[in-house]
């Protein structure tokens, strides 16, 4: 069933990524929900687009998505949906943005799909089935040792709360790895340490369909995903550090310094 379910679903994300205007230009028209969250008709229209097909894909599926076109919750599976994650680069002509679908079982994330936009990059996962990008198989990096990481983050731009915890880690981590980057869609991070180009991403102030995917992509290539502590509480506490697996200890052990 769950094999039927993501062939379905490559072929709504695939038409969902066709919302896309051919042409992205910088200064595109948005609204502002909050303190610098943006949104554009396109995320709201691929939204739409998203919940009308899933909902028939599992009849009775609530939704948790970004733009609320549907806010309700089903018993046993749950669609988990930002419809552009990266919707800050889109408005600016950056191309750095994605379409990313959760699904959840109970309370665990069964199986993710990542659309990146420019690229036409499909990447996915089933747990138990392993990670693909476009059909092949995808697997975190070998590295060992810290030292020799590119990391991805994603700074604070609307909570401000834990910015010294942020900054002391950021300084350390700088100090301690081959560079850091910041895309500006944690989706995308999550679908590169997947990947294998990416060693660790970490960031706080995250919504759910900003990881949801990148859970189950990053679990299935063989990472290593968790929240500030070590534990489990990332899909809905704000907070998530994933991995190759081989770094996970030392991030932690930075990360644990510093937001105490
Ligand atoms: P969004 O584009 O779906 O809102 C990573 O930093 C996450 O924060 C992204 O997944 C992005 O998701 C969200 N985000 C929202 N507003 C942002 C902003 N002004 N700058 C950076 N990231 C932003
Ligand atoms: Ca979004």
């Amino acid at each position: 069933m769950e094999q039927k379910i993501m062939d379905q679903l490559k072929e709504v994300m695939l038409e969902a990524s066709l919302l896309m205007p051919e042409q992205i230009s910088s200064n595109l028209a948005f609204e502002t929900k909050d303190i610098n969250s943006l949104v554009t008709e396109v995320d709201k229209n691929i939204e739409k687009f998203l919940v009308d097909k899933l909902q028939t894909i599992i009849p009775g599926a609530g939704f948790i998505a970004e733009e609320g076109t549907a806010d309700v919750r089903g018993d046993v599976f749950n669609w988990v949906i930002d419809p552009l994650d990266g919707t800050t680069n889109f408005i600016h002509g950056i191309p750095a943005f994605c379409i990313s679908v959760g699904l959840l079982k109970n309370s665990e994330i069964i199986l993710g799909s990542i659309f990146e936009f420019g690229r036409n990059n499909y990447y996915t996962a089933l747990k138990g089935g392993g990670s693909y990008l476009n059909g092949s198989r995808i697997r975190v990096s070998v590295t060992k040792e810290m030292n020799d990481s590119l990391l991805a983050t994603g700074f604070p731009y609307y909570d401000f709360k834990y910015l010294e915890a942020y900054l002391g880690t950021f300084k350390e981590v700088m100090q301690h790895s081959r560079g850091i980057r910041r895309l500006g869609s944690a989706a995308l991070d999550m679908a590169y340490v997947a990947a294998g180009k990416f060693d660790g991403f970490f960031e706080y102030s995250l919504h759910p369909w900003d990881v949801a995917a990148g859970i189950v992509i990053i679990n299935e290539a063989g990472g290593k995903v968790t929240d500030f502590k070590g534990g489990e509480n990332f899909l809905f506490g704000k907070e998530l550090l994933a991995s190759n697996g081989n770094i996970h200890g030392k991030l932690l052990s930075i990360i644990k310094d510093h937001f105490k």
